[in-house]
This record gives C-alpha cells, sequence and structure tokens, in this order.
C-alpha cells in the first residue's frame, strides 16, 4: 500500500490531473480506506506543494494543477467518506471561505464530512462578504455558520463577520465555528466565535457539539 500511496503524492505534487484520481480509485480497490489516501497521501502532498510555494519552486499554475488533482482524488473519496449517517437531519449550516480569500479545498472537505454526517449545508463557496452570511442564515434559517480562512490577511474578515451577524440580531440564533490552516482556539475565542475545527473530522465534531447545545 505504501508504494501507491507515494505515488499518488508524487502524481499530486506533479499535478496530474487524472492520475490521481485513478491512483485514489485503485488504491480504494486494494482495500484502502478513504482516510487513509488521505492522511498518508494527498495532505502530506499538500504540505509539500505548500513549502515549495513558499520557497518559490513551484508557481501558482504548478498549485493550481496539484490543487485541482487533490480536489479530483477527494471526488473519488467523497462517497466513501459520506456514505455514514447521511440522514440524520441535524440541521442546516451556512458555510464559506471568508472575504478576500479563494482557498476552497480544506472548506469542501468539511461540507463533504458534514453532508455526511447529516447536515444540510449551503456552500456559499469562496471570496464571500460578511453580508452575504448574514443573508443566507436569515434565508435559510440556519442554525450554524462555519467561516474558513488559508490566509492571515483575511482572518479579520472572520471577525468582522461574528459582527455583521451580531449588529443584524441573528448572534444569539446561530453558533460559529471556524478553520483554516492560521485559525487557532485562541482566535476563536478573542473573536468571540463558538467553535474551532483544525481539520475536517474535528470540524463534525464541533458541528455536531454545537448543534446539540443550540
Ligand atoms: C492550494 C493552495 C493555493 C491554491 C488554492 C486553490 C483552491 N481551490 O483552494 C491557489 C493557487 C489558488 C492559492 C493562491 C494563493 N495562496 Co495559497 N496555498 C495553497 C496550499 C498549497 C494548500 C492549501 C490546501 O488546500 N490545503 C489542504 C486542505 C485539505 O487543508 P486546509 O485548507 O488547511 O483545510 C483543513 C483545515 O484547515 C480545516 N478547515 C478548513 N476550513 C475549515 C472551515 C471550518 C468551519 C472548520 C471547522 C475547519 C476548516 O479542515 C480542513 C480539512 O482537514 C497552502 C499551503 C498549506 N500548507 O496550507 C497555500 C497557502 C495557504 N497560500 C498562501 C498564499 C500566500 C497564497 C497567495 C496569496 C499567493 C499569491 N502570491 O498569489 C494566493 C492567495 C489567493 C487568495 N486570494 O486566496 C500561503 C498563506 C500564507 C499566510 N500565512 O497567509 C500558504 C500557507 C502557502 C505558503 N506556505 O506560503 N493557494
Amino acid at each position: 500500500m505504501l508504494e501507491i500511496y507515494a505515488k499518488i503524492s508524487e502524481e499530486l505534487i506533479a499535478g496530474n490531473l487524472s492520475e490521481v484520481p485513478n491512483l485514489c480509485r485503485q488504491a480504494l480497490e486494494d482495500g484502502a480506506l478513504a482516510q487513509e489516501i488521505m492522511d498518508e497521501s494527498l495532505f502530506p502532498a499538500m504540505d509539500i506543494v505548500g513549502q515549495k510555494m513558499k520557497t518559490g519552486e513551484m508557481f501558482i499554475p504548478e498549485v493550481l494543477r496539484s490543487a485541482k488533482s487533490m480536489q479530483a482524488g477527494l471526488e473519488v473519496l467523497k462517497e466513501k467518506l459520506t456514505s455514514e449517517d447521511a440522514d440524520l437531519g441535524r440541521g442546516t449550516v451556512v458555510i464559506g471561505t471568508v472575504q478576500g480569500d479563494l482557498h476552497d479545498i480544506g472548506k469542501n472537505l468539511v461540507v463533504m464530512l458534514l453532508e455526511g454526517a447529516g447536515f444540510k449545508v449551503v456552500d456559499l463557496g469562496v471570496d464571500v462578504k460578511p453580508e452575504q452570511f448574514v443573508g443566507a442564515v436569515t434565508d435559510h434559517g440556519a442554525a450554524l455558520v462555519g467561516l474558513s480562512a488559508l490566509l492571515t490577511t483575511t482572518m479579520p474578515k472572520m471577525s468582522e463577520t461574528v459582527q455583521a451577524l451580531t449588529e443584524a440580531g441573528l448572534r444569539e440564533k446561530v453558533k460559529i465555528f471556524a478553520g483554516g490552516a492560521p485559525v487557532t482556539q485562541k482566535f476563536i475565542d478573542e473573536i468571540g466565535a463558538d467553535g474551532y475545527g483544525a481539520d475536517a473530522a474535528s470540524a463534525v465534531e464541533k458541528a455536531k457539539e454545537l448543534a446539540q447545545a443550540g
């Protein structure tokens, strides 16, 4: 199995859009668990892409190809990740990547797992303004709001979104949880949000906990 994980990582870093999903499919057929494929190949490979981006060894178009390959791989794993308790009707989550931020791979993964755990998810996509979150919460009667940010420069938009929900008189009605690489529990406390998730699995745990508390 280790060999195929190494191959998936290699192809993801090379941005090979067709090979990554093919190899993920093959790994599943060979008996690997979707979570293992993510932990052993997709995530570590994306970390390497991040490092290469930082050092200037990889440029944006290449990083984008790697990102698309990862999305394609995750699509293959989606079914396995979301097959459990899909109809539990846990309530509606409005989720999005905050204004100015275009990173969506992690957010999309959180969406997949939330849907798999029985939440109805309204995904607002990327570059979502605070007022768009407010509008969607009103339109869909959501009980939870999920915020994603991958850039330190867009983290303040999380705080602005919490403020916008408060100003709209919705703060008592919704629980807000957030995540993304630069986000920490300390930051969540500072901006007055309700929960933090370091990865997609903890995001779902937090959502379940907050839905119950609400
Ligand atoms: C792929 C990528 C891109 C792609 C994004 C494609 C896409 N569709 O998402 C592209 C090429 C577009 C891109 C652009 C840029 N990027 Co970029 N990118 C990355 C990279 C390599 C990987 C991110 C990723 O997908 N990780 C994999 C996913 C699965 O992990 P994740 O996002 O962290 O999500 C998990 C958790 O955080 C959590 N989570 C995420 N969201 C949520 C939400 C909730 C509610 C919860 C509870 C949990 C949660 O669960 C997820 C699943 O486990 C990172 C490096 C890195 N290591 O993070 C840089 C990185 C984030 N990018 C960076 C930069 C600088 C940029 C640019 C400014 C570059 C430029 N000069 O133009 C632009 C900004 C564009 C913009 N306005 O957003 C920096 C950020 C530095 C900083 N501290 O701010 C990083 C860290 C790279 C680096 N080392 O320098 N990028």
